[in-house]
Parts: C-alpha cells; structure tokens; sequence
C-alpha cells in the first residue's frame, strides 16, 4: 500500500512531456513550407523537399520523419528511395491555401503564444500577464501589446479568422438568429465570423466594429468590397460609442476581460441593444465545476500569459449577462471547441 509499483508505466506522463515537442514540430514543418510544397500530391524525396525549401538535407529529413510518427505526412519507400507526401489532414488543416487552413493560428501559437508560454510559472505566480518579461512592453494594455507592430496584429487577425473556417457555421447555427437581421460583431476582427455570418443569414448585414487600425487592415486584406453585407464601424468599445443594433456578436471578446470590464462594456450594449434584440456570447464553455474540457482549461492557461482574462462557465457568462439587464438566457453547447449563449433585451 501507498508503494508506487503497481502504476503502470507512466505513458501518460511521457505524453504530457512529448505535448509541446509535438506541437513544435508541426509548427515547423509548416512554417517551412513542408505540407504547402507537397499540396500537388507528387510525392517528393526529402533531398528534393530540403533543397526547395533551401533546407539541410539532414534537418529536413529528421523533421518529415517526426512528421510521418505524427500522421501529418505519409511515407512510401521505392527504388529511388523514401518518397513523402501530404496525409488527408495536413492538406486539409496545415497547407497555407486550404479554405479551412490553421496555418495562420499555428504560426500564431509558434511565434507569439509559445513565447509567452515560457513564463507561465511566473504568470501563475503574479497573476497576470508576462508581455513585459517576453516583448518588454507594458502588461496594463493587452491589445496595446498584443497589436505592438502592424505585423504582430495581422498574424493575430489571421490567426483568430482561420478558428471560424472550422467552428464559425456551429456556433452561428447554435440559435435561430433569422430575426436579427441587423447585426455587430464588437471586436469582429478580420471578419471570417461576419462572412459566416452573411452567408448564412442572406438577409442579414453585419458591421465588424473593432479598432481603427484593425479595420484598415480588414478592409485591406480581408473582405473584399463586393461583400455587400458587410459594414465596418471604427471604435474602441471601451471608450467609444456602440451604435444602435437588433443583435451584438461578441466572439471570444469576454474571455479576455476581468468581470469588471466585462460588465462595463455589457451594460454599454444593452443600452445601445434594440428592444428585442440580443447579444450572442461566442466563447469556448467550461464544466460548471471545471473540470474540463481540457481544450477550454488550457485556453484559459493562455488567457493568464496573453490577456487580462479568462475562460467562463455558462452559469458565469449568465450571470454577467444578467447583471447588464439581459434575460432570457439560452446555452448551446456545440460540442466543437466554441459554444454560444444567447441573452435577449
Ligand atoms: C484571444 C484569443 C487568443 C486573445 C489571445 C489569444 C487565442 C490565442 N491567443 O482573445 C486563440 C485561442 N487559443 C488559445 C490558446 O487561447
């Protein structure tokens, strides 16, 4: 008793350990170009992939190895040798043009989130975010440090609009939102949830109201100016007027806001919020006791090192909710990574 030889061989520790070794390698692969140099289907030797990628044939050979253990590329052994080639998921999910590509939130995770993640003890044992340690800016402002070069806003924009090619139709789908017809997304970003949006309520037109410069960029490189149903409205929520609407989307807004912040900036929608009209919460759900899902639990890890925030349960979402005045409150979990609560005016 109390002797710890009857455990098993800890796998599940050693993949704990291996978890960001995985990540980094795939990270890599598509940084480099692997799985968007193989997108033809011609399998390549790895000599040929180092030399187009102007990689060493030694590195190269090592990371399409890792890569084939991790299913993200297959293997086939002929006369000339190992030949290489894209799995199903990898030219779905990791090639750069793919309509449901994560490569922007992969190089996202890579070069920003990873860094961060660095200090997360520290971030555990100060109780905030560590952006002074990792980019020596200041930690009070997270969007001011988040969005400190023009470069590191666009590779978060593309990073968050690549989420809503896999989860945007669910969590828009969650609830009959064919009533509202007239509609803004606080924080809309680059737009992939706006274009969901549109496309799945045709009789819809939704303003992406974000800051001044998020929407230049959005207009710049993200929605195209045929898109007749979308509109964009510059402003800081916090600071700035919301104009009138039937319904506000805030997707993954909250979770990067302490309750304070959270209830100023509700109270401030739904005094701006129609009668009858609503605001559908778009975040990633905890258990009511917390005890997972895993995924939401780690997002809300990241919330502590990246922002000023952190991950909800419905019954907290609700409660915020109803401190701003909304009632009628309906939860629907979507069973993807991004769930919806809805509250009507
Ligand atoms: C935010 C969302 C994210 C703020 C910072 C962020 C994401 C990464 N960093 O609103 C996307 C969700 N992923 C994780 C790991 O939280």
């Amino acid at each position: 008793m109390g002797s710890t030889e009857d455990l098993d061989y800890p796998h599940i520790i050693v993949q704990y350990s291996n978890g960001f070794l995985v990540s980094k390698v795939m990270f890599t692969a598509c940084e480099l170009g692997v799985f968007d140099l193989l997108e033809s289907g011609k399998p390549l030797s790895s000599d040929a992939i180092a030399a187009h990628l102007g990689a060493s044939p030694m590195g190269m050979k090592r990371l399409l190895d890792a890569c084939v253990g991790l299913k993200l590329l297959a293997v086939e052994i002929t006369q000339e040798g190992a030949l290489y080639r894209n799995t199903e998921i990898s030219n779905v999910y990791l090639t750069k043009s793919s309509p449901k590509s994560q490569y922007h939130i992969m190089m996202y995770y890579s070069n920003t989130v990873y860094l961060c993640w660095q200090y997360l003890a520290d971030a555990v044992r100060e109780g905030r975010n560590q952006y002074e340690k990792v980019f020596g800016v200041s930690s009070k402002d997270p969007f001011g440090a988040m969005y400190r070069s023009d470069e590191e806003m666009l590779k978060f924009i593309a990073g968050q609009n690549s989420v809503w090619s896999i989860c945007g139709r669910d969590v828009l789908a969650a609830f009959d939102l064919s009533p509202f017809t007239q509609i803004y997304d606080l924080g809309g970003g680059g737009g992939a949830l706006a274009q969901e949006c549109v496309s799945l309520y045709p009789n819809s037109t939704v303003t992406i109201y974000d800051l001044p410069k998020v929407v230049q960029v959005a207009k710049e490189q993200f929605v195209s100016p045929k898109e007749r149903q979308i509109t964009f409205h510059e402003g800081d929520f916090f600071n700035d007027s919301i104009p009138e609407a039937e319904l506000y989307i805030l997707s993954k807004i909250l979770h990067d806001w302490d309750d304070d912040k959270c209830k100023q900036l509700l109270a401030k929608v739904y005094k701006a919020c129609k009668p009858g009209g609503g605001v559908l919460l778009v975040e990633s759900l905890l258990n009511e006791d917390k005890s997972g899902p895993l995924a939401t639990q780690l997002y809300s890890m990241n919330m502590l090192v990246q922002t000023e925030g952190k991950e909800r349960t419905a019954a907290e979402y609700s409660k915020l909710l109803e401190a701003a005045g909304f009632g009628k409150i309906q939860v629907k979990r979507t069973g993807k990574l991004y769930d919806a609560v809805l509250g009507r005016k």
